[in-house]
């Protein structure tokens, strides 16, 4: 399983504090986000989410294949794709299920925290290079991209075959410059749960979009309607006043608090440094708010990270502690480029996805005299 990291073995076993188990096989591991510290989440603390179990594939016989509504399909290996002109791009990655476990009442589905989210380097070839070769026609309408691996999902509807992992893109998103054919991360080859040998890096889109292991890509002419398009991975939206199924996109304007930890103990007047990222997606974070007392009052927190597209900047707030001992309540909130601000609470028709409301860190101060510091 670790033979990727052959040449730089000592990174395998570099320490790290280990990720949360959610799933255990297929395996979904969350990222500690209290731990997050530096601008690039390393790839040992980087969430892995997938929905089959990881399938093996032989870079030596690996073959891309572009085809449906093009004028020249093409096969591709793995050198010829790794011999094309590249870019290396920061991206965030975050789960479109990230926070699920803040909704009240509970829902299905993995209990992710804070941490199915991540900031990484990906280098590959643009997407857009494959597609100009392979020249889409003028009908061609949306870029379907699969992975090689395959199962049948839990949740109903469940499909009467197995299935493989498989989402569309909009023409003129799949276009875009930034969309990575990838397959490094964090200047390194990909590591199988990340989507050994190639994957698709879909910038300013939920993770869902950032197909792992990924083999084939086709031009379709309809709308895709797939699973993981229509039935998972989709939301209540509306079309001329009548409620339609939509399938999820553009990751939404988020920050969240990594330090201090839900019921973490302060000590009183003291300055406690509150520590968190943010992120959007087709646009900028611009200013974070942060309360520590439940929404009532709010400070400017400081960037720590400058504007990036598709990457995350982290920031941080100075608090002085109360003297007051009791329960605190901590929320960030982001405004972005575009005037858009966090709603105040989760919208129901995203159901189980798309929690970016203000996640509430509730933390106990003490009395600053038995503080221990
Ligand atoms: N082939 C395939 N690609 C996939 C998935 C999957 O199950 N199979 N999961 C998707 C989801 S839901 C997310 S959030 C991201 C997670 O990427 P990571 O595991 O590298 O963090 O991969 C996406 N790509
Ligand atoms: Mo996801």
């Amino acid at each position: 399983m670790l033979s990727h990291f052959k040449n730089d073995a000592h990174k395998a076993w570099q320490s790290s504090s280990g990720l949360i188990i959610r799933q255990n096989e297929p395996k979904n591991l969350e990222t500690p986000f209290s731990d997050v510290d530096s601008f690039l989440t390393p790839t040992e603390l980087f969430y892995i989410r997938s929905h089959f179990p990881v399938p093996t594939i032989d870079p030596g016989t690996y073959q891309l294949h572009i085809h449906g509504a093009v004028r020249n399909p093409f096969y591709m290996n793995y050198q010829e794709l790794r011999d094309m002109p590249s870019e290396t791009r920061v991206a965030v990655l975050e789960c479109a299920g990230n926070s699920r476990v803040f909704l009240v009442p509970q829902v299905d589905g993995a209990q992710w925290e804070l941490g199915a989210v991540g900031n990484a380097e990906w280098t590959g070839v643009p997407l857009a290079a494959l597609l100009e070769r392979a020249g889409i026609e003028g009908d061609g309408f949306e870029i379907v991209l699969e992975g090689a691996d395959r199962g049948t999902p839990k949740e109903p509807p469940v499909p009467p075959v197995a299935i493989s992992y498989a989402r569309s893109l909009p023409r003129n998103k799949a276009i875009q410059q930034e969309v990575l054919i990838a397959y490094q991360m964090n200047g390194r080859d990909l590591s199988p749960d990340h989507g050994y040998p190639v994957r698709a890096i879909v910038p300013g889109h939920y993770g869902m979009a950032s197909v792992k292991w990924l083999t084939q890509i086709q031009v379709v002419r309809e709308p895709f309607q797939g699973y993981w398009q229509t039935s998972d991975y989709a939301y209540w939206d509306y079309l001329d006043g009548r409620p339609v199924r939509s399938a999820l996109g553009e990751i939404k304007l988020k920050s969240e608090i990594a330090r201090p930890r839900v019921y973490e103990t302060l000590a009183g007047n003291q300055v406690c440094t509150v520590f968190g990222s943010a992120w959007a997606g087709e646009t900028e974070v611009t200013e974070i708010a942060v309360s520590t007392d439940g929404g009532r009052s709010w400070g400017e927190a400081e960037f720590l990270d400058p504007v990036q597209r598709h990457a995350w900047r982290r920031w941080k707030f100075d608090w002085l502690t109360p003297k007051q001992p009791g329960k605190y309540t901590l929320l960030a909130r982001a405004k972005d480029a575009k005037g858009g601000v966090q709603p105040d609470h989760h919208d129901q028709n995203y159901g189980s996805y798309v929690i970016t409301h203000p996640l509430p860190i509730e933390v106990f101060v003490e009395n600053p005299a038995f503080a221990v510091t």
